[in-house]
């Protein structure tokens, strides 16, 4: 398949993102001629499945990886499966939800031209209720400083989960560290500023404001929490 962006290949973690899905789908179809997109699905109960399935049977830039009976669910292990059967040389991972901005997923995509990390970094976050704000800045200045001090990758949002990587980078990591990566996280680009190379190059892309989410709710819950702790501390 030609186009500009077939180098890249999107990877989308869902779990019931019906109302969102489609319209992420089509906008990354829209703007970027020749992209391919996995949605990574454990096993939706509210039809996006469906949703995604009919637009796989139009456009074969689109794949669903149908999660249901895996043995293991969670956002980092459903990204991690997708990564090992992309064949493009880009991977760009973004939420399902629209909180991320599709019109940005361009600029990850051309960063990685000359670095192997390009991390969304968000100036704004739309909506968060007090506490939600609280336990993110306290978990981001706590992972920060201990990265810091250990001497490995940071960058200014450490919590983002709108990034870009290479995927011969990522590849190779989730090979040689399969065991370190907290299957049932939340984060992934910290498991893998955690076990990145300090030669391995990162840019930052910055985008305005962490939307709210479209519809549905989020999935965010105390365990995350503590998997971020684990994803800071291993
Ligand atoms: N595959 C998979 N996706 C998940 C899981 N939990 C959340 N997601 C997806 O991960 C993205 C971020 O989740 P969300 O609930 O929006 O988290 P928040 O933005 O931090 O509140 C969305 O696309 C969700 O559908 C999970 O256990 N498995
Ligand atoms: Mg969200």
């Amino acid at each position: 398949m030609g186009g500009a962006y077939s180098d890249t290949t999107v990877i989308i973690p869902t779990f019931n993102e019906r109302r969102n899905i489609g319209r992420l789908i089509r906008r990354l179809l829209k703007l970027y001629p020749g992209i391919r997109v996995i949605i990574s699905d454990d096993g939706s109960n509210d039809g996006t499945r469906e949703e995604v399935m009919a637009m796989t049977s139009r456009s074969n830039g689109v794949r669903f990886l149908d999660r249901r009976n895996s043995r293991q669910h969670g956002l980092t292990v459903s990204v991690l499966d997708a990564v090992m059967s992309v064949k493009n040389s880009k991977i760009i991972v973004m939420d399902g939800d629209m909180q991320h901005p599709p019109e940005k997923v361009g600029e990850l995509s051309k960063a990685l031209d000359s670095c192997d990390i390009a991390v969304g970094v968000r100036t704004s976050v739309e909506n968060w209720g007090f506490h939600r704000r609280v336990i993110s800045k306290c978990m981001a200045y706590l992972s920060y400083a201990i990265f810091a001090v250990q001497g490995r990758k940071v960058c200014n949002d450490i919590m983002s989960g709108f990034f870009g990587i290479k995927a011969d980078v990522f590849k190779r990591l989730i090979r040689e560290n399969r065991g370190s990566f907290v299957p049932d996280g939340y984060k992934v680009l910290l498991d893998i500023l955690r076990l990145c190379d300090s030669n391995n190059r990162l840019e930052e892309v910055y985008y305005s404001t962490f939307h709210r989410r479209e519809y549905g709710q989020s999935k965010f819950r105390f365990k995350h929490v503590v998997n971020t702790l684990r994803s800071t501390f291993r």
